[in-house]
């Protein structure tokens, strides 16, 4: 194992902040889709995404609603920490 490696691919799972509208929430799959900014921390672009997250942080939401939240990222899994709606 290359340490230097190791210490990349911890840098890319930092928390992450954006803001968005939920579009979908799946409770049984524990997942969100929501239609969010860009995220300058990740050269990401405006787009509608899936995001894993629990059903603590998901049961007080709904579709429509306007939320900021942070995520960690890492490959193909993006996870809420926090979400919130205004
Ligand atoms: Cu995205």
């Amino acid at each position: 194992m290359d340490n230097m490696q190791m210490d990349q691919n911890d840098a890319a799972a930092e928390i992450a902040k954006a803001a968005g509208t939920i579009r979908k929430i799946n409770m049984e799959k524990g997942t969100v889709t929501i239609a969010h900014g860009p995220v300058p921390e990740l050269e990401w672009p405006a787009m509608t995404m899936g995001f894993k997250a629990t059903p603590e942080q998901l049961m007080n939401l709904k579709e429509g609603d306007e939320v900021e939240f942070e995520f960690t990222s890492k490959g193909m899994d993006s996870v809420i920490t926090s979400i919130n709606s205004d």
